[in-house]
Order: C-alpha cells, then structure tokens, then sequence
C-alpha cells in the first residue's frame, strides 16, 4: 500500500490537465454545453505578491466553478490585472522603474502563485488595464460618454490629498483622510472631469431589486445613492427680488423655522452680507473653503456667522436671520436650508451656540414643553402652526409637500445624496483622458480612430502639486492640431482613476482579443453577463457601482443587450493574522502559500482555506489548522487503497452513507457552507472507515462518488482516485451526482410496547435507535395507560419495550 503522495499526484495532474484541459465547450456527445460565468475580483499585482488571505477568494471562486462545470456547464472563469494606479507610480518615482517594467514582473510572479492553486483560469482571457489595446476601450467608453454629455467640465473645490498630490472622489476620502496614505484630506479648487452618474441615480436604486446579492451590500449601495422626498420652498428675502430656495425632508415643520442657513459657496453668501457684516461673512467663506466635506459632515462644535440679512417664512410672515455655516454642503438639495432647532438636532446645538429662537411645532401629547432640552424628532401632535394645529405629524409630513406646491410657496421634490463622480486624477500612471483642448472649438473627443491614445514616456513621474500631472511637462505631446479645425491644440494632461478599467473589465474577458468592438454583440449575448462575482465586500459601493453605471450605459448606446453585470454576489470574509489583525508586509504577520503547499500539497491547503470559517466572516489564520485536513486526506487515501484490493460488493449501509454523503456535500454547497462541508467530508469519511473496517472494504460505487465530490475541493486527489479506480476518463467528465431520499433513511424496526408484561402497542422506529429515543417513543404511544408510578423501563434492543407500572 502506497502512502499518499502529495507532490507526486499533484505534479501528475497538473501537467496532465495542461495538455488536456478539463473545461471544454461541448460535452461528450459533441452538444454545446450551456455556459456559466463565475468572476472573480481582479486582483492589483502589487510587489509583495499573494498571502493566504488572497487564496481565499481564488480558492472559493474555484471550488464553485468546478462544481458548476461537474453540473455540465461550459465555465467561463477569467482572471487579469487591475494595474493603473498609484503603488506602481509611487515605487517609480522612489527607484526609478518605469511602472510598466515593475506592473510586468508583478504580474508574472503573481500568475506563478495563482496558477499554484491549480484553479481552472482561463489564461487566453487574459486582460490587462494597461495594455493599450485593453485602454483604446477604456478611452472609447469615455469618448462615448463624452459625446452623450455625461461626461464634462467643471471648476470647483474637490476633494485633495495633499501627499498623493491628486484630487480624489468622495468615495476615495475614508473618515477625512485619503483612502490610499490615509494623509487628512483638504480642499482645492481645480478644473475636473465628471460623469454624470446622477442621471442612472434612480435606474441604480430601483434595479437593486432584481440582484442576488447579500442584503447589507444592496443596503449600503441604496444608501449610498441616497433617494429623499421633501419639498422646495421658496423664502422671500427683505429688500431683495430673488427668492432663497431651501431643501427640506421635514415641511411639516415650517411654522418652526427660525432662521436660515446657507452654505459659505452659495451663490448669495457675500452678496447677504452688510456693511458691518463684510468682513466677518468673507473670512468665514475663505476658512470653510480648505475644509474637507467629511470634516464639515462630522459633528464637531458649530461654526457659523450671521449674513445680517432677513427672510420672511412664508406660512407665519416673521422675520428669519440668514447665516451661513459650514454645517450646510453646497452640492445637496439646494444649498440652502431652513433650520427648524426644535426638532432637528444640527438646528438646535447651532440655535444653542448663537442663541437663537427655538420654537417647538411637534409635541407628543400636543403641549409644547416650557423649555426643550434637546431636539424631539420623533413624530407627534402638531401644535404652534396655524391651520395645521391638532394633526399627526407623521401624516403632515407626506401631505405638506403638496399643500406648499398647491399654495405656490414652494414643490414637492426627490434628492439624492449621489453626487457626479470626480473622474480626473493629476497623476501619470493612468488612461490619458483622449480630449483635445481647443481656443475656438473647445474640448474636442480624440478620433475614435486613433484610440488609443497611448501614455507617453516621461522623465519624471513626479506629481507637480500644481493640480497637474506630469503630462502637463511633454510639449511634443501636449501639443496637438484640433481634429475639428485643424488650428494648433493642446491635449487634456489628465488621468483616469484606477476605477476606470475596472468598471468594465468584465466585459472584455469574454471577447479579449477584438479589436472592432470592446465585445462583439454576438460573443455579448452568449457569454454575458456574469452569473456569479466573487470578492470582498470593501468594494460594495465604490467598484460595484461604477461598474452597475457602466453597465447602464453601455446597453443605453446599444453595446450590451443587459443592464445588470452581476447576477449574482458573494462576498468573502478578510483571513487576518492572529487576533485579527490585517495581514500586511508592514506588520509582518503575512502567511505564504508556497511553503504551505510544499509541505502539505495545494490540495490539502485549498481544503484548509475553506475550513477556517464560514467564507463570508473574517476568520483568522493558524497554520496548524492545515494538519487536520492533511490527515483528512491521508485517511481518504487509506481507505481508497484498502478497499481497491477488498473489492468488496455494496452493502446496504454503503449505499445509505453514499447517499447521505452526495446530499450533504450539494446542500452545503449551494447555501455556500463551504466549511461545514469539509467538516462533512471528515464525517462521511469517519463514517466509511467503520464500516471497512467491519466489511473489509468500501465499494468501488461509493469511492467513486467520493472522489466526484472531492473534486471541486480537492481536485487532484479527486483524480488521483478516479483513475486508482479504475475509470478512464477525467473525473470532471463524471457529472455531479445525486442522491435519493428514500436510500438515505434509517431502516425501520417494529418493535412492541409492553405494560406489565402485556403489549400495549407497536411502534415504527430506525433501527440504529439509542436506548433512550426508544423508550421516550415507547412511553409516548402508551401514555394514556401508563396511570400508576413507573418503576423500570426496559429496552431490549432492536427486540422489545417493557415498563413496570405499580
Ligand atoms: C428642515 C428640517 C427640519 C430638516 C427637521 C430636518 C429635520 P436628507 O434626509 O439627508 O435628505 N439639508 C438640506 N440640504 C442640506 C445641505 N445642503 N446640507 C446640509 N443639510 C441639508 O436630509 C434633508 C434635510 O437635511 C433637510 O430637511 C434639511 O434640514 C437638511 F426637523 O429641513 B431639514
Ligand atoms: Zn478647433
């Protein structure tokens, strides 16, 4: 008896599914098989290359691919390279690498770990964001969104890290500080390009219903886009024509409204101001101008100052103080709020601080107190608020927005939180944004024709800290002639965000080397979209987003015929080092495979990677863990081989255990319990051993049916056994298997229920009963006779029950 042989089977199969791979297009009867896309996550090929927290992902996107190949279909399982980006462009700056040198050997010794996992990649669909054939499309879709007017111009303060030198997008700023160095972000005023995501807003909220996707992340992207009903009204201004237009959520409100606050960037901020107020009112703008959004957002003590201007709420005609604080964004609702300090609480610390009145218009039993001590936004008995006196808040609220449009004081409206995405970057390593500066024509979209519009060599990557990248410093390249007028031009200098190859990846996989269409609509309507994605849940708003966005788009011009890319999302859980720490080269707790596997085999750490946990928790490492599910194996080897030379005939047991086997392995599959079905594994194979051990052996049936099983966990054991049991085919031609519940059950015994020596009744019960099942059923079908004090309870096995009553 051979023992197991980790490196030996594994060596052997590799090569062998090299030259034959596993993952064909049409089945043994020559029919076309039905295809099933499973994605994962494409990883960024940084220079530290892969820990076992990254297996994780490849390793569960596997297993459910090659479970989905078994069930016959064609698996369309890709793998690529998000690589624009700021880790290569700031290791080029530090030793001189040009990033498309470093982005390469990142990516080979990346593929040299992956393919260590031996999963089913398809490497012809290889893409690759930096490529240039791969960007003429990422610039194409830009072009696109160009000519359709979702992408365009504009000047205003954004989001700025001061040590990356880059504007940023709200979604890149993580509690006031730059998501990548973590440096506080600050404000500058700078010419961007956005897109106009806030047109799909309310396609992105509404067709989230139609995902298979965890709850928490479609919650986290409808809050994110953040639909509101509320109302407009209009605020006359004392000694002034234009009106000051508010947003709010809460007209019911209205009565209580007691000043006025507008945000230092609204249009009428200065012009408020008074002679004695001037120069209070300029400095407070110019101060609020280098706060971040997120630092305005946070509840810190209240800044403000009082315009010296006046208002007049239009339900009660008094006289409202304008202020300005930066409490109040410029870019939501209007810009502008009515503040209400009894029933909100940002209105009530502010009327707190500057003393201003608080006049209560929601009570609970419908009596205003004498003094609030803090906000009531709850619901109520509406009171102090003419006309509407006596109703139920909650009621108003709905029925306001149309009472103020039916007086003409204002309309009812929808925000959204989702602002247009800030998608220029002044950094080189990035798709230069194909647009030509012109005096007379203005921004002018580079030819479809020649896309792509390569990134040049530069001397220096250095961010300039001007608000330029260091295109900006190219003149051959930077100047141009206008496509339109022919006239001398300049080039846009600006980058994409890394976000932006990603968005759309997915779609190029399929179709990876066309270069008449980003995918062909033939190839589209075959291979489209994904079925299932696999990643981890840090991108549920930013990458998930983007890519929804996209998507829309590109089926509005006509490119895809969906508008969804991901049917279906799992999430999986961080592997962190001990006490839960990330795993990091900075922290030097990062766990690599390639000793791992040395020692144990893929096999047995692929079983591990699964075995630490439910895949969507976070669970932490212990290499010690792997020597279980390396024993696991080695006894599954045992009993494959000590039963090959017993050939023994099923028995009755077998096939129960063959049964229960395949429908625990498929149940924990399907719900994505991938751990519990390796603690299955250990079970059924406990289990298997007993009975060999009184039977001499497992039937070849049984151990076949196993090693199916085992094959999208353990793909190289799995064929290993196949073949040791004497099949000639590869174990991924067998089909998933299926059980039937009525082999699964327990045999029933009829055993009768004595009283006193008397029988009483009959009773069905499973043969394998414990002593105590047997006499709790026993004593359950005889209850009702059972009137006196028991004194013994006998249980003779598989033969009789006898209760002595007195
Ligand atoms: C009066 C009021 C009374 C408000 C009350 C709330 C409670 P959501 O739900 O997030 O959309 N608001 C409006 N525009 C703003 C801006 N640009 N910056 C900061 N705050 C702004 O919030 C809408 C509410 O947030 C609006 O309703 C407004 O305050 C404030 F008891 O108006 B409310
Ligand atoms: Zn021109």
């Amino acid at each position: 008896n051979t023992p197991y042989n980790h490196k030996a089977i594994e060596k052997k199969w590799k090569e062998r599914w090299e030259k034959n791979p596993v993952n064909t297009k049409v089945d043994r009867d020559g029919k076309e098989k039905e295809k099933y896309y499973c994605l994962d996550m494409f990883p960024y090929p940084s220079g530290n290359g892969l820990h076992v927290g990254h297996w994780r992902g490849y390793v569960i996107s596997d297993v459910w691919s090659r479970y989905k190949l078994q069930q016959g279909y064609y698996m369309i399982h890709p793998m690529g390279w998000d690589a624009f980006g700021l880790p290569a462009e700031n290791y080029a700056i530090k030793k001189g690498v040009h990033p498309a040198i470093s982005t390469e050997e990142n990516v080979r010794n990346i593929k040299r770990q992956i393919n260590e996992i031996s999963a089913l990649y398809d490497w012809d669909r290889e893409v690759n964001t930096t490529d240039p054939e791969f960007y003429k499309w990422t610039q194409w879709i830009f072009v696109k969104m160009f000519q359709e007017g979702l992408a365009y111009e504009k000047e205003f303060p954004i989001n700025w890290c001061p040590s990356c030198k880059t504007g940023l997008a709200n979604e890149e700023v993580v509690g006031g500080q730059c998501e990548r160095c973590g440096t506080e972000v600050t404000k500058k005023n700078l010419r961007q390009w956005m897109l106009k995501i806030t047109n799909y807003a309310e396609r992105l909220l509404a067709d989230l219903d139609g995902l298979n996707w965890p709850e928490k992340v479609k919650k986290m992207q409808a809050d994110w886009i953040g639909k509101s009903y509320g109302s407009e009204v209009d605020f006359a201004i004392e000694g002034r024509e234009e009106k000051l237009t508010v947003y709010t959520t809460r007209p019911d409100t209205l009565y209580g409204a007691t000043f006025m606050v507008l945000a230092p960037e609204h249009a009428l901020a200065k012009e408020l101001a008074t002679e004695e107020t001037r120069e209070a009112v300029e400095q407070y703008i110019y101060d609020a101008s280098m706060k971040s959004n997120v630092d305005r957002m946070q509840d810190k003590e209240k800044t403000g100052v009082f315009t010296g201007s006046y208002a007049i709420n239009p339900l009660n005609g008094e006289r409202v103080p304008i202020w300005l604080s930066d409490y109040v964004l410029v870019d939501y609702g209007t810009g502008a709020i009515m503040c209400v300090p009894a029933h909100d609480e940002r209105d009530f610390a502010f009327a707190t601080k500057f003393g201003l009145p608080i006049v209560q218009v929601i009570a609970k039993d419908g009596k205003a107190a004498e003094k609030l001590e803090e906000a009531y936004t709850e619901s109520g008995i509406v009171v102090n608020s003419g006309e509407w006196n006596g109703m139920d808040s909650a009621v108003l609220k709905k029925e306001a927005p149309h009472m103020i449009e039916k007086r003409g004081l204002g309309r009812a409206t929808v925000n959204y939180k989702l602002r247009d995405w800030v998608f220029s970057r002044q950094r080189y390593w990035g798709e230069p944004i194909p647009i030509i500066h012109c005096e007379d024509c203005g921004a002018v979209a580079v030819p479809e024709e020649e896309l792509p519009l390569r990134l040049p060599e530069v001397e220096s990557y250095e961010p300039t800290g001007t608000g330029e990248s260091p295109l900006a410093g190219i003149e051959e390249w930077v100047n141009c002639t206008c496509p339109k007028c022919g006239k001398p031009a300049k080039r846009e200098t600006n980058t994409m965000p890394q976000w932006a190859g990603s968005s759309w990846y997915f779609l190029r996989y399929v179709d990876n080397h066309n270069d008449e269409a980003l995918v062909s609509k033939e190839v589209a309507s075959k291979m489209l979209p994904v079925d299932m994605y696999i990643g981890g849940v840090e991108h549920a708003v930013l990458h998930l987003l983007y890519s929804r966005f996209y998507t829309k788009f590109l089926y509005d011009i006509g490119a895809v015929d969906f508008e969804e890319p991901f049917q279906k999302l799992f999430n999986q859980g961080m592997i962190t080092g001990k006490n839960g720490i990330k795993m990091s080269k900075s922290k030097g707790n990062v766990v690599s495979p390639d000793d791992l596997v040395r020692d144990y085999g893929c096999d047995s750490l692929r079983m591990y990677e699964l075995f630490v946990g439910p895949p969507e928790l976070d669970a932490e490492w212990d290499d010690r863990g792997i020597d279980g599910v390396n024993r696991f194996l080695k006894r599954v080897w045992k009993l494959l081989m000590d039963s090959k030379e017993a050939e023994v005939a099923a028995t009755q047991e077998m096939i129960k255990e063959r049964h229960r086997l395949i429908y625990d392995i498929t149940n924990r599959l399907e719900t994505f319990s991938l751990n519990t079905a390796i603690s299955g594994f250990m079970e059924h194979n406990n289990r298997l051993l007993e009975i060999a051990k009184k039977e001499g052996g497992i039937d070849k049936e049984t151990l076949s049916v196993m090693a199916v099983l085992l094959s999208p966990f353990a793909p190289h054991m799995a064929e290993e056994m196949w073949e040791q049991l004497g099949h000639d085919t590869s174990v991924f031609e067998a089909g998933w298997p299926t059980y039937e519940e009525a082999l699964m059950k327990d045999d029933e015994i009829e055993i009768p229920v004595q009283i006193n020596g008397k029988t009483k009744a009959v009773i069905s019960v499973p043969a394998e009963i414990s002593k105590e099942d047997a006499l709790l059923a026993g004593k359950e079908a005889v209850a009702d006779k059972l009137t006196g004090t028991l004194v013994k309870e006998i249980y003779v096995p598989k033969k009789i029950i006898n209760l002595v009553q007195k």
